[in-house]
């Protein structure tokens, strides 16, 4: 009785640290004129794969560049790299989540003036990432058509942190007997009125509408600092 709640007063004391670091990045990012997008998911959800998807199809038309974390390898840094894009891993260990800092750090030396476009993969986790902000401009939250339709329903953070969902994995929709319309209404439920995107990086479906919304998006953040 009586102990003061020491944890919860650091955990509020890094959350601010990380909010005053993800300002100075914002402000950074605007004014190279880089669009900055980040992926959350659980593990597995197909973040990597739609990535390097997504890299090798932008690289042709746009300035395009990616940091992905995990707690440990470069494996998926190396996955991205296939795509000819400058691509580098941070290695969280212990952590299951990216924070600011980390974006900094992993960006020191980088010319962010030469990109349209920069992705952040997050640890795959469902949970930690929620809270912290990376000075991105849109963060996606992926989910693939295996985890099952209740996901939205039990993890609703992740969803209210998230500006649009992207249902992946949809050429194994059918296989799994997915109920789109759950999922559609399971989202709405969380998170009324948000853009939800289909995807599957393996065939190609969706990918083109994904990356004239990405475009469109650029346009009009450019759009608005050029006021
Ligand atoms: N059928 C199918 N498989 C996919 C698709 N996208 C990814 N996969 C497979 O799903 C598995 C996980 O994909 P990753 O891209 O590594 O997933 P991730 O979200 O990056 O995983 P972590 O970084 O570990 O969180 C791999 O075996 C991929 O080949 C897809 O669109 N269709
Ligand atoms: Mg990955």
């Amino acid at each position: 009785m009586g102990s003061p709640p020491r944890l919860v007063e650091v955990r509020k004391n890094v959350l601010k640290q990380n909010d005053v670091t993800a300002r100075a990045l914002r402000e950074q990012f605007h004014s190279a004129g880089v669009f900055v997008v980040s992926l959350v998911s659980s593990p597995g959800s197909g973040k990597t794969m739609f990535l390097e998807k997504t890299l090798t199809l932008l690289h042709r038309n746009f300035g395009v560049a990616a940091l992905v974390g995990d707690l440990a390898t470069e494996n998926d840094a190396v996955r991205l790299a296939r795509s000819q894009a400058p691509v580098k891993q941070i290695t969280t260990g212990t952590l299951c989540h990216l924070e600011a800092a980390m974006v900094q750090r992993a960006l020191e030396g980088w010319d962010l003036n030469h990109l349209d476009f920069l992705f952040i993969e997050n640890v795959g986790n469902l949970v930690c990432p929620s809270s912290y902000d990376l000075g991105e401009d849109l963060r996606l939250v992926l989910i693939s058509v295996t985890e099952g339709e209740d996901k939205p329903l039990k993890y609703p953070t992740i969803f209210n942190s998230a500006d649009v969902a992207v249902v992946t994995k949809t050429d194994l929709a059918e296989a799994v007997e997915f109920d789109w319309h759950a999922m559609d209404g399971n989202i709405q439920a969380v998170r009324p009125g948000m853009q939800v995107l289909k995807v599957s990086a393996k065939t190609g479906e969706g990918l083109a509408e994904y990356l004239g919304f990405l475009a469109a998006r650029l346009d009009a953040s450019r759009a608005k600092t050029a006021v």
